[in-house]
């Protein structure tokens, strides 16, 4: 492999490749790339292991600890990378459930699991989603698409959706501390105090009910809890969020009249992890929901589909709600918080306390699929002390990650030209939430495209579970639907897959079986090697005659929550002249997460994540760009490069995250980067329901280092 180009002939992407699809050449060839499966010595060194002898290790340990401590001691992670590959979660996940272990975590719960707990108290809008590329107006809410491709804005072609979106007369309003690249192309930039998003949503909504500019007759209709609403939001008049938030009045009142009332075919708003990771995350995502609902942006009867399934089952698109459903508060529980499993998933950010905290139920054994624990969890501190304490880590990884570095066996995996690949992944993250998703009945498939190193030892993740179940005697089953951190909410049922140690199946195989039910043949996609877009004519379905189902914009919990935020100080006028910043999370075009990062041809001679800062607030301290300083927060603190960066807020500092090594190497952050979930504490503020820690609008100071 020596390029990747864009396909001009794929009528999705449109040609379009971002750069780290381009760099994937690069990841292939890494030579950091593992190619053989490694084993920790006592020393702590790791040397390599044949992979089949690799399972007879784990598969004996992991029996034992079963045996000794019960299921519940054995705990998966699911990361990011788990996602490229459909059939490595449905099998990580099966196999937790053929142990009986209800211990599965994956990354959702540490992301923005408030956009699960949010649908299952508002309920589904079964017309779906309206289509961006035919909106007038559309709202971001902390969230920057066209780096992170992840909502609102589609992710095949953000920058050329927009371009013609802004040409067709659409106007994007966008509330970001930062002047993003998406806010930088806004109608209008909101840039409020960080962590004010639910203020500004409540006032938003506020304005738009006092104008009656809301949908009368879709409420009447398909919603319940109106007049609840309209009580609770009645409090964030426009002076009070303009003062809050730190805005000016007449903007706020701007974007809620644009919003409202621009153009004829309105669309939707949408929230990204800036919004989520600074508290009140389910209920920002509940009042991003309650704000479309109410202003009636679902698609209604006659109009098409705009997210019609083509490797997922057919569904029939109505235009009438799914009701609110049990969200929370059910299932396992866990030992520390009041946590419970909830739609969302297992909570993360609980997985090193559980590691930690002895006496029944401790976890002994984790094993992590394309995930990185040690630089992406929340408290890196507890999380090295949980990881190192542990009896058997295992991760399928590509390189020597932070976390693989912990680990007992690195499981070296074939990466994504090795393996088949389809689109069936990319369909289900509808279902996470709305306003994400492909935008049209468009699948592809593409087979194996580079065989792997030779001389290497590389097993397909999936398999790796099945080498498991061979050894502990298992049967499996699995659905073609995330077990976990997925929602519950799908159209049409999953398909049910069983499996036992002695199943000999190719992946193409394996993925002919997921694709049994699938609306558009598997066969049939594969004809279309540029991939395809198989119709346009799915039209939403009137409401089923016996329905009655409505939409919930009152939610009991939710509303009180928000009574709550009213009483509060402003965070910003909560100020702590020993913590005069607030750190805000942000994205970089070149990594995702901590993939690349080590990688010269993306991080192109800057190996770490600067702390960004208006250039005026630098100068006030003394500060010079290029220099080193210590971000200290309540919890803790890292050493790290200043840059300049007029995009932010005077009061303001953005970083990446997942950068940095392990707790002791921080002298070496010039070459590696500053871990910003070292600042984080899981156990000060967090989200009741899915434990999700603020990992952003956290308050820091900043000082030359040596003297912080
Ligand atoms: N402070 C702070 N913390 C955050 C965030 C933040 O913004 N700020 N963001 C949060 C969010 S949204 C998320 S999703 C999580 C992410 O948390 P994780 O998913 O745990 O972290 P990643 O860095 O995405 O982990 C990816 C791992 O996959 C490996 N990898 C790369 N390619 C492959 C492959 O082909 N196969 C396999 N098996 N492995 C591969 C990489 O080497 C890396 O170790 O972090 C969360 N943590
Ligand atoms: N290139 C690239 N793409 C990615 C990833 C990546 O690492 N790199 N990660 C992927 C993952 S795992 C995820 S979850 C998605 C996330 O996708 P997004 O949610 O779009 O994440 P960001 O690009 O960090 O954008 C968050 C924005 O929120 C703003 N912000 C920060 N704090 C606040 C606040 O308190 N209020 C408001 N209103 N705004 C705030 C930041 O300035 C930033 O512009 O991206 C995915 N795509
Ligand atoms: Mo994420």
């Amino acid at each position: 492999m020596t390029k990747v180009a864009g396909d001009p002939d794929n009528p999705m992407f449109q040609g379009y490749t971002c750069a780290k699809g381009r760099a994937l050449p690069e990841i292939h060839n890494n030579p950091q790339r593992l190619l053989h499966s490694r084993k920790r010595q006592p020393d702590g060194t790791h040397t390599q292991i044949g992979s089949e002898q690799a399972m007879d290790e784990i598969a004996a340990k992991l029996q034992e600890l079963i045996s000794g401590y019960g299921p519940r001691s054995v705990a998966m992670y699911l990361g990011t990378n788990g996602l490229p590959y459909p059939a490595s979660a449905l099998m990580g996940n099966a196999f937790m459930r053929g142990i009986e272990s209800p211990m599965f975590f994956t990354a959702n719960t540490i992301d923005q699991p408030g956009k699960q707990i949010a649908l299952a108290a508002h309920g589904h809008w079964l017309g779906g989603d309206v289509d961006f590329h035919e909106a007038d107006s559309w709202m971001l809410i902390g969230t920057n698409p066209l780096v992170s491709k992840a909502i609102g804005i589609p992710g095949q072609n953000p920058s050329r959706s927009l371009r013609a979106a802004t040409e067709r007369g659409m106007k994007l309003i966008v509330v970001d501390p930062r002047r993003s690249q998406t806010a930088a192309r806004a109608a209008i930039h909101l840039q409020p105090r960080p962590g004010e998003d639910v203020t500004i949503l409540a006032g938003i909504i506020n304005i738009i009910i006092a104008n009656g500019w809301h949908d009368a007759a879709f409420v009447d209709e398909n919603v319940s809890g109106f007049d609840d609403l309209a009580r609770a939001v009645s409090g964030f008049t426009p002076a009070y969020v303009a003062e809050r938030a730190d805005l000016p009045e007449a903007q706020l009142l701007s974007a809620a009249e644009l919003f409202a009332t621009h153009g004829t075919k309105r669309g939707m708003v949408n929230a990204g992890t800036g919004a989520n990771f600074a508290m009140h995350g389910n209920l920002v995502e509940y009042l991003c929901l309650c704000l479309t609902t109410i202003c009636g942006r679902w698609q209604r009867a006659g109009e098409k589909v705009t997210r019609p399934n083509a490797l997922l089952p057919a569904f029939t698109a109505k235009a009438q709600a799914h009701p609110p459903y049990e969200g929370w508060g059910y299932g396992e529980r866990l030992r520390v918080r009041g946590l419970t499993d909830a739609v969302c998933g297992m909570p993360t950010a609980a997985l090193a306390d559980e590691i930690l905290l002895e006496g029944d139920g401790q976890v002994k054994a984790l094993i992590c699929i394309g995930g990185n624990p040690m630089a992406a969890w929340p408290d890196q501190r507890k999380t090295h002390r949980a990881l190192q304490s542990l009896e058997l880590l295992v991760t399928l990884d590509t390189e020597m990650s932070l976390t693989s570095r912990l680990a007992d066996y690195v499981i070296a995996p074939m990466m994504q030209m090795e393996t088949p690949a389809m689109t069936m992944g990319s369909e289900l993250i509808k279902y996470y939430t709305s306003g994400t998703g492909i935008p049209a009945a468009y699948a592809q498939y593409t087979p194996r495209l580079v065989d792997p190193p030779p001389g290497s030892d590389l097993i397909e993740e999936w398999k790796f579970f099945l080498g498991l179940t061979k050894r502990m005697d298992l049967e499996l089953w699995f659905v073609n639907f995330f077990g976990g951190g997925g929602g519950k909410f799908m159209e049409s049922p999953p398909i049910v897959l069983q499996m036992t140690g002695d199943t000999e199946l190719s992946t193409e195989e394996l993925f002919e079986q997921m694709c049994a039910t699938s609306r558009i043949p598997l066969d049939e996609v594969r004809r279309h090697p540029h991939g395809a877009i198989f119709d346009v004519d799915a039209v939403v379905q009137e409401r089923d005659a016996d329905n009655t189902a409505r939409l919930d914009v009152g939610n009991g919990y939710m509303l009180a929550e928000l009574a709550t935020v009213l009483d509060e100080e402003a965070e910003g006028a909560r100020g702590d002249a020993a913590f005069p910043f607030r750190l805000i999370p942000r994205r970089h075009p070149n990594f995702m997460n901590s993939s690349g990062t080590a990688l010269a041809a993306l991080n192109r001679g800057k190996p770490y994540n600067p702390v960004y800062m208006h250039p005026d607030s630098a100068a006030e301290l003394g500060l010079r760009p290029g220099s080193s300083v210590l971000v200290t927060s309540r919890h803790d603190c890292v050493p790290a490069v200043l840059e300049a960066d007029d995009s932010v807020r005077l009061d303001v500092v953005a970083m990446h995250h997942a950068f940095g090594g392990l707790p002791d190497e921080d002298d070496e952050f010039r070459a590696h980067g500053t871990n910003v979930g070292r600042l984080v504490s899981t156990e000060v503020d967090y989200d009741p329901i899915t434990g999700l820690p603020r990992q952003g609008n956290i308050a820091v100071r900043i000082a030359p280092l040596g003297q912080g």
